[in-house]
């Protein structure tokens, strides 16, 4: 995705008759136009200097850009001695006055909201000014100290925000090309900063600890203005306090639910600012997927890190209420936190075993990073390591290049985020296994996964071990406990994962249903039916009886799959349904058909007729 800050940010300085250019560094590395290898930083600067000449530069940083950017502008500054050179992002949370007392290659840092920092440094510049006395800024005194002036107030209004200068950046298009994505996201700076310090995260402090929102209509201008633009497909707002105020996001709801829902979207929230009510009118208004902080299902754990959840909050219901209001709900957990044992690891891993049942569920596992600028940072960052194999995700990517090791490993305390927090070795590769693996077995395999932990009596890590330890594929391992029951329940959802890879976009001469059918010895569906309730199965066994999984879409995203439990009838009838014959040809080889077809339309099984392009064919599985 394009940077939705940089693109704020130039549309301000023009509007306010400044000259600026953008040059997405990430969009060139990924495009080919940057090597990734050690020539990467000098690449870069040259291709930065090649289309200047500038009054100023600046980087925008994370902190796993950080290493990258530094030594970035060390190659500039060796070529250009006088030309200013600036940074600012999220990066810079914490280590602000460290960078001008440590890298001469940085004059001033612009520290949180940059709209108003940045106009009155270049106007100060544009007279000879020094950087003195303007609010929001580190810069270098006299005396080479680092002078750190006052927080800038932040703007009251986010209304008074420029449009995005698009023109500044590839278009949108050639941002998918190059990644490949199907998705067309597009960034939306629908609103900014939070008053929570979870001990995490460096959100907070960035912004100095206040949440503002852009008005409920401008946001839906905003979002309904991507219908226009070329590649775009939908809305990642990247506020992440959706619905901190409730009365905002339902505004914004009903104004997109008014527009028609032109443009599906996504946010970020906390768990405690959802309710049943908003999570409908969000489904409604457009709403697809919604990334949810948990952090841990220990309460303990939660308090520890100073998460603040609401007393009282349910997160499991939060889950469900999600899923029924046919939002796919991210459920973001933090393992090794401060405090966790191995009973509250079990109880966020149960937790999320628990909410992958309810279907249409994600689960994004993370190991806990002490990056500069939070509390664990100034708590544990001296004693933080970066562990051989286990990349942090907050770098994930970055600091791989010889220049960025070389400011790594002459500043380990500024570059914290390529750290983990500091235990046994031992202890970081389990949770890393955990993280990497544990997600897409959940995703896939929620059910199978369950059964087998009611088969021996363990919970989730104790499966997850187990099947590790087997050492094979997932499917593999549940089809080697030899158990019929597990059989049926794995082959039905190997037939979900098919059904939701399923796309057949040739066009047929008839009706054609959609989805894979099953044949199982169980009743499966009272199974998945217990498990999606928290009850342990009943296995009761009975005829062969057929289960069908379809793909389960949102307007134009798919949530997931559903299962039904079909009649050998129906089964007969759908196996028919290849596309190849119209509705009248069917009909005149059995009366009755179109009735029956129809029907089974109603209930999703079958694309409709001739001529239409059907999202999916058929494949029939028996286990
Ligand atoms: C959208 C988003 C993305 C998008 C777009 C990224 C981008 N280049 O901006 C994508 C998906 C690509 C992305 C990727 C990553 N992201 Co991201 N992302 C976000 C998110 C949700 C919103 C960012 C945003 O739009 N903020 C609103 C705008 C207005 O703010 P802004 O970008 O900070 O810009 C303002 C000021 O900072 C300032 N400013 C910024 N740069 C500069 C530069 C100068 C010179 C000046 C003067 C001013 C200035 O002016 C802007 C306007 O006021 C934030 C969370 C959040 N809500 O902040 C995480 C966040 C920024 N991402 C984060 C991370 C870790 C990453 C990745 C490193 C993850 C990974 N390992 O791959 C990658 C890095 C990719 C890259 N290219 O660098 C972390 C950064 C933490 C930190 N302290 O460094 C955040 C804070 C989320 C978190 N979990 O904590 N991200
Ligand atoms: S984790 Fe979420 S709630 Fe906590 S400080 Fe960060 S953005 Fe705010």
């Amino acid at each position: 995705m394009p940077p939705p800050g940089l693109l704020r940010l130039g549309g301000w300085l023009e509007r306010e008759g400044i000259d600026v250019a953008l040059l997405d560094l990430a969009h060139e590395l990924a495009a080919g136009r940057l090597p990734s290898d050690d020539g990467l930083c000098d690449a870069a600067a040259e291709r930065i200097l090649a289309r200047g000449p500038y009054d100023a530069i600046g980087m925008s940083v994370m902190g796993a850009t950080l290493p990258a950017a530094l030594a970035i502008l060390e190659r500039i500054r060796a070529r250009h001695r006088a030309l200013p050179l600036w940074i600012g992002g999220p990066g810079t949370t914490g280590v602000d006055a460290a960078l001008i007392e440590r890298a001469d290659c940085v004059d001033v840092v612009v520290r949180g909201e940059g709209e108003i920092t940045t106009t009155e440094l270049l106007r100060a510049r544009a007279r000879g000014r020094s950087p003195g006395g303007i609010a929001g800024l580190t810069w270098r005194g006299p005396a080479g100290n680092a002078v750190r002036e006052p927080d800038r107030a932040p703007i009251a209004d986010l209304a008074e925000l420029a449009p995005y200068a698009w023109h500044l950046l590839p278009p949108i298009a050639a941002y998918k090309e190059i990644t490949g994505a199907a998705d067309g996201l597009v960034p939306v700076d629908s609103g900014r900063g939070c008053v929570y310090d979870c001990s995490f995260c460096t959100i907070g402090r960035f912004w100095s600890r206040r949440s503002r929102v852009l008005p409920a209509g401008r946001l839906a201008d905003e979002v309904e203005a991507l219908c226009s633009v070329p590649g775009a497909r939908a809305a990642y707002l990247c506020h992440d306090l959706f619905a901190a105020n409730r009365a905002h996001a339902a505004a914004f709801c009903e104004e997109m639910l008014r527009r028609g829902s032109p443009v599906p979207w996504e946010v970020r929230a906390r768990a405690d600012h959802l309710d049943r009510e908003l999570l409908q009118l969000m489904g409604r208004a457009g709403c697809y997927r919604v990334l949810l902080g948990i952090e841990s299902a220990a309460a303990s754990v939660r308090d520890a890190c100073d998460k603040s959840l609401r007393p009282g909050t349910d997160l499991l219901a939060v889950v469900r209420d999600c899923v029924e209001a046919g939002v796919t709900p991210i459920l973001s957990v933090i393992l090794g936190l401060p405090g966790e044992g191995t009973a509250e690891l079990d109880a966020s891993l149960g937790f999320c075993a628990r909410a992958a049942l309810l279907g249409g569920v994600n689960v994004s596992l993370h190991l806990v990073n002490p990056q500069p600028g939070c509390a664990l940072g100034e708590e544990h960052g001296g004693a933080a390591r970066a562990v051989a194999g286990i990349p942090p995700d907050m770098a994930r990517g970055a600091g791989e290049t010889a220049p960025e090791r070389a400011w790594i490993d002459e500043h380990p305390d500024l570059f914290t985020t390529f750290a983990l927090l500091p235990g046994p070795s031992s202890a970081h590769a389990t949770l890393y296994a955990i993280a990497s693996e544990l997600p897409e077995v959940l995703h896939r395999y929620p059910r199978t996964f369950a059964v087998i932990g009611c088969v021996l009596r363990t919970n989730t890590r104790g499966v997850f071990e187990h099947w590790k330890r087997d050492g094979r594929s997932f499917e593999a391992y549940a089809r080697v406990q030899r158990d019929p029951f597990v059989d049926d329940v794995l082959a039905v959802e190997q037939a979900c994962v098919r059904a939701a890879a399923l796309s057949d976009r040739t066009p047929s001469r008839g009706p054609r249903a959609r989805g894979i059918l099953v044949q199982v010895h169980h009743d499966v569906a009272a199974a998945f039916e217990a498990l999606r309730q928290g009850r342990e199965p009943v296995r009761a066994e009975g005829r062969p009886s057929w289960m069908c999984a379809v793909p389960a879409t949102h307007g134009r995203a798919l949530l997931g799959t559903r299962t039904l439990r079909i009649s050998d009838d129906v089964a007969r009838i759908l196996a028919a349904l290849d596309g190849t014959r119209s509705m009248a040809e069917l009909d005149a080889l059995r009366p009755g058909f179109a009735a029956a077809i129809a029907h089974l339309e109603g209930a999703g099984l079958v694309d409709s007729g001739a001529g239409a392009t059907a999202a999916e064919r058929m494949e029939t599985t028996t286990p």
